[in-house]
């Protein structure tokens, strides 16, 4: 501060304090009582980093939110944080090289990001050095932390996954935008209310986001609908030329993200809808209040909320303009940035690589040939050329009812240009395949980009393989059935096309900042280099049977389960004893993850103690947690089972203290960040060939929870690292799964043969957890007996013969823990770091760092 504006503080300084006192503000020990001025930052002695960043924060209090620190709520404390470190990370990217000779375009209609402020506090290395600038002030960082909403802006496995690596590019320092939407509203906030699934608005950005920058001046426009234009050119030719009837204005925000050391930064841009008219004057001025902003409403509503539906194909308008709209904004920033830079738009194959993050951007295939034959003038064959050698696709669920299509419709009447496109590549790739495959109706129905069975469908699918020069599964199993089932037809056109991509989630997340105890412990015994290779904790392997080191991995645990245990007496009233096995499924509530087989076997569970109440049953917690799309009726059904066979165990003493379950409510990456190192079971449970990797399974394992799962997923390479003695296998493999499918009846016999299953379905069915209603239950029974599409019944037996392993392996405490150390030395592999370096090798052909 200049002693010019002295005289403009002392106002200010009237201002600020004319605010009330709240009782509960801290009181900070260095502010007088009367007139508080923040530090001027030159008074500072830049040797001293905690009261640098102090001054930082109390600027930003002042003159970022207009508050003092007496009237500072922990919200305010948290957005003041946010600002002073987002300096740091502008100075930061101010010496990120800003051209780069290759950048990655990470396009996802999902961003599950959760909290930022230990992310950013742990990669500029200030975590300690912001406890004690807060400290000094009266304020807890931990409370500062818990403030911060988290950006909830997708729905599970595949938008968490979006951020992991958008955190790992930053670290790894691989120059990278990430596109995708800002959603006003994130995924819904779940309230149960006696058992059943609310859902209500989530509200992120009600008091600001403090991260993000408004970039108003690379705002763009988007089209929808009206006709293609033909014009004849001088030499004769025809070209094509969009009319759109509706235009929206695309407006950027960037998040900065900062890799670990702060040494590199990259942005997330994402895209936020604007009308480009605020107000039709016309009607407003003759009186039509309402119509006047009645298109300002339909163009902003494309950012206004995400789709909860995680799979389901929307079938909607307006899912389908939200792909398009942060799709062509996306395209149109990357073709602009690259023109100004390199001029030649033909040359973008070699400073480009764009990642369609499942086919909700598969429209760019056509929006890119578009671009670059209608508004830029190349040839056919030479955009064709740049679209195939610049698109990468990733695929994330092969079932049926998950894969999207588009009516072709729909897509007339909204992009109708782009049909004509994706007709014309149709029409080429079908040429194609019949010279060099003949004419076969049957195959050429097979690869076509139109579906004609109900209605003729465009297949996302089908567009963005043809469209991308490499396609990725995201485990090992996954990819091997993408050649064998779905994309087997397509595959068998060009066999290098696929490859196999097995995920990773980031470690500074889920090991470094999620579970501090058992990192220092990780330090501690294998040196800081762990924190930047994880690799070395491979060396803890050397340390899990030492009886000193397994106390203090336990005691981490312990204080883990502890905390744990408040959030969930605070969320649901149940009280966790830490001293039992923690055993967690926490996902979306899927019937094919089979959070149902859990619930059957915790009554069966349950029904055994009673029936044999001495015999020596170790103490058990059931947790579950997830949320159910809002029309799944099955899934919130599940959900409510879970609370109701929760309400009756926990309230009977015959099992008190050998069993307790609790469902808590409004999952959420913070949730899980709280969860996974409490965690001694993770469920992975899903029926073989379905789950396409799973991320959380990967989370758990890391922090030393022990994994009861099926052979699915990157469960398969869960255990190849861990080892088979250091996890739980049980049921049918996948091709165990396709032989018993096609047996009809397998379901009947099943449960014939197992009268455990059999009691445990029949109280449920008879209401035994639903006294009041017992009918309640009845679709889920009928479901496993009459067909049972998820082989719950086929498992059964073998899930609670494995689970009464589990009860034996707990008692034996000491190779339990041997078991749990070598868990997390031995998955080092799944670091997103990993997966990063592979996907810039073989898929983008970028150099790393
Ligand atoms: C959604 C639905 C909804 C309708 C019923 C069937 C079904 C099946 C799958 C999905 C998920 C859609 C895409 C997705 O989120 N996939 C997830 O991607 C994760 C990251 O690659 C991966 O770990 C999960 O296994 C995968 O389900």
């Amino acid at each position: 501060m200049t002693s010019g504006s002295e005289g403009g503080s002392k106002v200010l300084n009237e201002v600020l304090l004319a605010g009330h006192r709240r009782d509960d503000a801290p009181q900070p020990d260095e502010a007088p009582r009367t007139l508080w001025k923040p530090p001027a930052a030159a008074a500072v002695p830049q040797s001293d980093p905690v009261a640098t960043l102090r001054a930082a924060i109390l600027g930003k209090l002042a003159y970022g939110l207009g508050k003092s620190p007496a009237t500072a709520r922990d919200r305010d404390w948290f957005a003041a944080t946010a600002l002073a470190l987002r300096d740091r990370v502008v100075d930061a990217s101010l010496e990120t090289a800003p051209f780069p000779h290759k950048r990655v375009y990470y396009l996802s209609l999902e961003f599950l990001i959760g909290r930022l402020l230990s992310d950013v506090m742990g990669n500029l290395d200030l975590v300690a050095t912001a406890r004690a600038a807060l400290a000094g002030l009266g304020v807890d960082l931990d409370a500062v932390s818990d403030a911060e909403p988290d950006a909830a802006l997708g729905n599970g496995g595949l938008g968490r996954l979006a951020a992991c690596f958008m955190e790992s590019m930053a670290s790894l320092a691989i120059p990278a935008y990430g596109y995708g939407i800002r959603y006003d509203h994130g995924l819904f906030r779940q309230l149960i209310d006696d058992g059943v699934q609310r859902e209500v608005p989530e509200t992120w950005l009600a008091e600001g986001n403090p991260w993000e920058f408004e970039r108003i001046e690379s705002a763009c426009t988007v089209g929808f609908g009206g006709e293609v234009a033909m014009t004849v050119q001088a030499d004769g030719s025809l070209r094509r030329a969009w009319r759109p009837a509706e235009a929206v204005r695309a407006v950027p925000y960037d998040t900065p993200v900062v890799g670990r050391g702060g040494r590199h930064v990259n942005a997330l841009r994402l895209w936020s809808a604007r009308a480009c008219e605020p107000v039709d004057l016309a009607r407003f001025n003759a009186g039509d209040h309402v119509g006047a902003v009645s298109d300002r409403a339909r163009a902003e509503a494309i950012s206004r909320v995400l789709y909860p539906s995680d799979g389901t194909p929307a079938g909607q308008e307006l899912r389908l303009r939200q792909e398009f709209f942060f799709t062509s904004a996306s395209l149109q920033d990357l073709v602009r940035r690259h023109v100004a830079e390199r001029g030649d738009l033909r040359s973008l194959p070699d400073h480009a690589a764009i990642q369609l993050n499942d086919t909700h951007p598969a429209i760019a295939v056509p929006e890119l040939m578009r671009l670059l034959v209608d508004e830029h003038g190349l040839s056919w064959e030479d955009a064709w050329h740049v679209t195939t050698h610049t698109l990468g696709y990733t695929n994330h669920t092969l079932m049926p009812e998950a894969l999207e299509t588009w009516p072709v419709e729909l897509m007339e009447r909204l992009l109708p240009r782009h049909m004509q496109i994706i007709y014309l590549i149709n029409w080429m790739h079908l040429e194609e395949v019949s010279r060099h495959r003949g004419t076969d109706a049957g195959y050429l129905a097979e690869v076509s980009l139109i579906e004609e069975s109900h209605g003729k469908r465009v297949r996302m699918g089908h567009l963005a393989f043809l469209g991308a020069r490499r396609v990725n599964g995201v485990s090992a199993l996954h990819t091997e059935l993408m050649r064998q089932t779905v994309f087997a037809p397509l595959h068998a056109l060009d066999t290098d096309k696929i490859v196999n991509k097995t995920n990773g989630i980031t470690f500074r997340r889920w090991l470094h900042n999620a579970n501090p105890g058992l990192t220092r412990l990780a330090v501690e015994a294998v040196g800081p280099r762990v924190l930047d290779d994880p690799s070395h904790l491979a060396g803890l392997a050397a340390v899990a049977e030492d009886a000193g080191f397994q106390d203090r991995y336990a005691a981490v645990r312990r204080e883990r389960k502890e905390a744990l245990a408040r959030v969930v007496q605070d969320r649901t009233g149940i009280t966790l004893d830490p001293e039992a096995l923690f055993d967690v499924q926490i996902k979306r509530i899927h019937e094919y993850k089979r959070q149902l087989l859990n619930i059957l076997e915790t009554v069966a569970l349950y029904q055994a103690i009673k029936a044999e109440p001495h015999r020596d049953w170790p103490s058990r917690v059931k947790l579950f947690a997830g949320k159910a799309a809002p029309s799944y009726h099955q899934a919130k059904l599940i959900i409510r089972l879970a609370s109701d066979v929760a309400k009756r165990v926990n309230a009977d003493p015959d099992v008190a203290g050998r069993l307790t379950v609790a469902f808590v409510p409004n999952y959420s990456v913070s949730l899980a960040e709280a969860i996974i190192p409490a965690a001694d079971l993770s469920e992975q449970i899903s029926t073989a060939g379905l789950e396409a990797s799973g991320t959380g399974n990967m989370k758990l394992a890391l922090n030393g929870a022990l994994t009861i799962g099926t052979l699915d997923g990157a469960n398969i390479e869960i255990k190849d690292h861990v080892g088979a003695d250091n996890i739980f296998i049980f049921g049918l493999d996948a091709a165990g799964v396709q032989r018993t499918k096609a047996q009809d009846g397998y379901a009947e016999r099943a449960i014939a043969a197992s009268p455990r299953l059999r009691a445990a379905l029949d109280v449920i069915g008879a209401g035994g957890f639903s006294p009041g209603e017992p009918g309640r239950f009845r679709p889920l029974v009928d479901e496993l007996t009459r067909g049972d599409r998820f082989l719950l019944t086929a498992d059964f037996d073998d899930y609670w013969r494995v689970q009464r392993e589990v009860d034996a392996a707990w008692v034996r405490r000491r190779s339990w823990w041997r078991a749990a150390i070598l868990n997390t030395a031995r998955t080092a592999w799944f670091s997103s770091d990993r997966t990063m370096r592979e996907y810039a090798e073989e898929i983008w052909r970028v150099r790393v760092g």
